[in-house]
């Protein structure tokens, strides 16, 4: 499977790559930039269609830590070096699902009112994020504050977005060391890409432990750990796991699953001396589909 997979990738990247190297000596250097912005179109094209490729060849019934596609995949071809990064997007909690029919979903809001909890992040910013998407220009204790901008009243369309929210810094943002423990940032456990059900199998011990008040770290380790050796083929295989009962198993099945739906390829690109980045989120419901690709 891996050397099928492998394979795929040099030759949908191969061709493109040597090609490019032949082409440098033909043209003039005036020339030149036009062909490095094809070169790089190129091979964004074939990194994406390669991503699509691999995804397509997974398992949809059931995604882990550990398949192919979690596997930091590094493709070296001429001088054209790849490094493919791919994270299911269901391991984060999607904010996009905190309003219901425009008003707050209670239920969803007490999920993040634990994680806020557990990274130790002060609650009225979970308030200004709800001000920030709800369509209403009510306060949830934010939104009269929202003075020198107003609130976007709609739904968060990239992570980035975030920032422009009341309250959110860098630390809350990025993470931080707090006595010298490493503190996740919003970015490290929430996602507006997600389909709102979180994959059990991918998701960091924070974003367990938020889903259910009697979910502690204990439990949440050893969730992490079962699926290390048996990842969970259906929700109901929680139950076999140490400390979890049916109670908290009731709970908590409306917001997880085994599986993913969205991706996120985080691409580095280096073609003789220049680097780029690009970012492809990607869809999985039926076959693959690119739904945007950025290219920096
Ligand atoms: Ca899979
Ligand atoms: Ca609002």
């Amino acid at each position: 499977m891996i050397l099928i997979v492998v394979l795929v990738l040099i030759t949908s990247l191969g061709a493109v790559v040597l090609n490019m190297s032949q082409d440098r000596y033909l043209f003039e250097s005036y020339v030149q930039n036009k062909i490095e912005t094809e070169e790089i179109f190129l091979v964004s094209k074939s990194a994406s269609e390669a991503v699509i490729r691999l995804l397509d060849l997974d398992d949809k019934t059931v995604d882990y830590i550990g398949e192919f596609w979690s596997q930091n995949i590094p493709v070296n071809v001429g001088e054209g070096k790849i490094t493919i990064e791919i994270a299911d997007q269901e391991r984060y909690l999607n904010p996009n699902f905190l309003i219901k029919n425009d008003k707050p979903d209670q239920k969803r809001v007490a999920i993040f009112e634990r994680l806020f909890e557990i990274l130790g992040i002060n609650q009225q910013i979970l308030y200004n994020i709800i001000d920030w998407i709800d369509k209403n220009k009510f306060s949830n204790g934010g939104e009269e504050d929202y003075d020198l901008y107003t609130a976007k009243n709609s739904d968060l369309d990239t992570l980035e977005e975030l920032r422009l929210i009341k309250g959110i810094d860098e630390k809350i943002f990025n993470g931080s060391v707090v006595n010298g423990v490493f503190r996740p940032g919003l970015r490290s456990v929430i996602s507006p890409y997600s389909n709102g059900k979180v994959n059990i199998n991918t998701a960091s011990k924070w974003v367990i432990m938020a889903l259910d008040r009697d979910i502690d770290e204990t439990l949440a380790n050893a969730i992490i750990s079962y699926r290390q050796t048996k990842p969970f083929k259906k929700v109901d295989d929680l139950i076999n796991v140490d400390g979890m009962n049916s109670d908290i198993l009731y709970r908590i099945k409306p917001f997880i699953d085994i599986k993913s739906e969205n991706f996120i390829a985080n691409i580095q690109i280096l073609l003789g001396d220049r680097k780029y980045k690009l970012v492809i989120l990607l869809n999985r419901k039926g076959k693959t589909k690119e739904i945007w690709k950025k290219l920096y």
